[in-house]
């Protein structure tokens, strides 16, 4: 369908409030089961051809930011909007779910995500979904367009940096007056993008609201077919589980930094800019003898995207289409170019069939290298539930997290040194510390993110969208909420007319669902633990999958069938067990000893005046 024939078609069903679906007057000679047939064989070729608008448009609008660029993504998504979220497909759904034991259960998993989808913007109340649509594209292009700047000089930049550029003086430079104005720098953006903030959390609350929903949070949460009291309960217990953990690295951290810098009075608190990571999500370049970063000295970045597909071939999925290099965005903007992109790495299902393509700004560094492979995690899955089987409401994950943890699991694989050896990333002569090697990858994995995502994250956006936090309070209570579950302490104090939070993307441009990642590496660890010990028979700390087809399938086994099936149900049959982060906790044990070696003599005590975990 073009582009203008979609446009038409949508503003018909929005204006005269009729989806066009086949009439439901004779519903009564019909069964339920009849009625979502032919509802959904209505549905799905629009659905496919007016999401396809969008992706397109939303693809151009972040690849190439401008005015003209987010204008024609807001009509594509309110064109979108207007099909997803009409009053008659909304009221045809929820009369067919009130006699879903009637419905086969994939049926009834369209229908409701029929349901998930039409909330993004309800016609029921046209003006706030239309004024929600419009807000969301003008929040991304604040953020894609933002110009980052190292020096200004009568509020002009002199000095224009790339995140990239911010993130490199985190990791590298030893110069706290280099580092604190690198951080400064990162937050910058945040006064620009409160008040959208702001303007958004009424406006997705309401959407949800309007689809009865309590608020945006609780609306997120049900993908899971939880509560926002049982997600919370569950993302607290993993805070609490890896807290033993992470209070020990936390410690041994803050001696490591105040030596670092050369602090004789080692802060309880660490300070942020203190950490290679522009919100201490992740901590690296601490441990002395593991550089990951030096491997990949003398790799074009295009060498890693093709080394993270010959990962996935090598396990026997097929060679990414022709398609994906010629569509991607996957290296930095060349010198040059004025166009500004989105900065964060993202992987999309363009037509929810073959077009697949992501957008990175690869370098070669160690967290691109991972990060190339948690793409590519993405892309695969895409590719593998584009099949019959699944119809096109269902192509997605067995939830999100699942989505996040493919690629995350793949770069697990990716950072094991058997892996790395026979790829020749590292070389024999080259010994590994076994201890220190596993503490690199506890600092730059999930015993520091899981306070970042399980904790910080979505804490925040709890509060933010179900106690409706003021604008002016937002600096404030993300801190606290730092403090609390990170121990990291702003450098300075935080004006109010800030916004710390805004500056990581997901808080504006995927909102309410960071508890995805947290819940990813649960899994991870999971499949990972299940492939080593059952699959290959090796260490979890040592275990290879490149070359070894048998992972593939296994793989393929949880990502072909999309969202077709119950994802607690998919990871008992695949790994015997349920959702538990005894593997991840297994894995890092070995660490506990060495780090109370480490920190005796020292007070580890949780900082009193950081609060405990909720
Ligand atoms: O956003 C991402 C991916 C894109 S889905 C690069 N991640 C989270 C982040 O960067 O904050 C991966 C792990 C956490
Ligand atoms: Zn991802």
């Amino acid at each position: 369908m073009t582009r203008p024939i979609a446009l038409v078609l949508a503003l018909l069903l929005s204006s005269c409030g009729s989806s066009g679906a086949p009439p439901a007057e004779h519903a009564t000679e019909r069964t339920p089961q009849e009625e979502a047939d032919l509802l959904l064989a209505f549905y799905d070729p629009i659905l496919l051809a007016l999401s396809t608008e969008a992706s397109r448009a939303a693809w151009v609008a972040s690849t190439d930011v401008s005015e003209e660029h987010t204008g024609a993504r807001t009509g594509a998504d309110t064109a979108f909007s207007a099909f997803a979220g009409n009053a008659e497909i909304i009221e045809r759904a929820r009369a067919l779910l009130e006699h879903e034991a009637e419905l086969d259960d994939i049926t009834a998993r369209q229908i409701h995500h029929m349901l998930e989808l039409a909330a993004g913007a309800p016609m029921t109340n046209p003006e706030l979904a239309r004024a929600r649509v419009a807000a969301e594209s003008a929040q991304s292009a604040r953020l894609d367009g933002y110009q980052f700047c190292l020096a200004r000089e009568a509020g002009e930049c002199t000095q224009p940096v790339t995140t990239n550029d911010i993130d490199r003086v985190l990791v590298e430079s030893r110069d706290l007056d280099e580092r604190l104005n690198a951080w400064r720098a990162s937050k910058d953006v945040g006064p620009t993008l409160r008040d959208g903030l702001v303007e958004l959390r009424g406006l997705r609350n309401g959407v949800a609201q309007e689809m009865g929903y309590q608020d945006f949070f609780q609306f997120q949460v049900s993908n899971y077919g939880m509560s926002t009291e049982e997600m919370m309960e569950l993302l607290d217990r993993l805070v609490v589980e890896t807290r033993p953990l992470f209070s020990q690295l936390h410690c041994w951290a803050r001696y490591e930094l105040a030596q670092r810098y050369g602090v004789t009075d080692v802060p309880r608190l660490i300070p942020a800019h203190w950490i290679g990571n522009r919100w201490g999500q992740s901590w690296p370049g601490l441990v002395d003898g593991v550089d990951m970063d030096s491997m990949m000295t003398g790799r074009e970045p295009e060498w890693l995207v093709q080394q993270a597909e010959r990962f996935y071939q090598s396990m026997g999925f097929t060679a990414l289409p022709e398609s994906f290099y010629e569509n991607s965005d996957l290296y930095p903007v060349p010198e040059g170019q004025t166009r500004r992109k989105n900065a964060h790495a993202s992987a999309w299902h363009i037509d929810l069939r073959e077009d697949v393509r992501s957008l990175m700004s690869v370098e070669s560094t160690w967290d691109w290298f991972t990060t190339t492979h948690h793409e590519l995690g993405h892309i695969y899955y895409y590719i593998s539930y584009s099949n019959p089987d699944v119809p096109p409401l269902l192509r997605e994950g067995a939830n999100r997290s699942y989505h996040e943890g493919m690629g995350d699991l793949i770069a697990l694989a990716a950072s094991q040194p058997p892996y790395l050896r026979e790829i020749g990333l590292l070389s024999d002569e080259q010994d590994i510390d076994e201890v220190r090697w596993l503490l690199d990858s506890a600092l730059t994995g999930p015993i520091t993110f899981m306070p970042f995502a399980a904790g910080t994250m979505s804490h925040f956006e709890r509060d933010l969208y179900a106690g409706e936090l003021p604008a002016d309070e937002l600096n404030q209570r993300w801190w606290e909420i730092v403090g609390r579950y990170q121990g990291i302490a702003p450098p300075e104090d935080r004006p109010s007319n800030g916004c710390d939070a805004c500056t990581k993307t997901h808080i504006n441009d995927d909102p309410a669902q960071y508890y995805d990642y947290a819940l990813a590496n649960v899994l991870v660890y999971q499949l990972h633990d299940h492939i080593c010990r059952n699959l290959l028979h090796q260490d979890p700390h040592a275990c290879n999958y490149y070359n070894r087809p048998e992972v593939g399938e296994f793989l393929r086994t949880i990502m072909t069938p999309g969202a077709t099936r119950d994802w607690r149900q998919v990871l008992r049959e695949n790994t015997g067990r349920d959702l538990t982060a005894e593997p991840m906790l297994e894995y890092y044990a070995p660490l506990m000893t060495y780090l109370q070696q480490q920190n005796q003599g020292r007070d580890c005590s949780w900082p009193a005046e950081a609060g405990a975990p909720e």
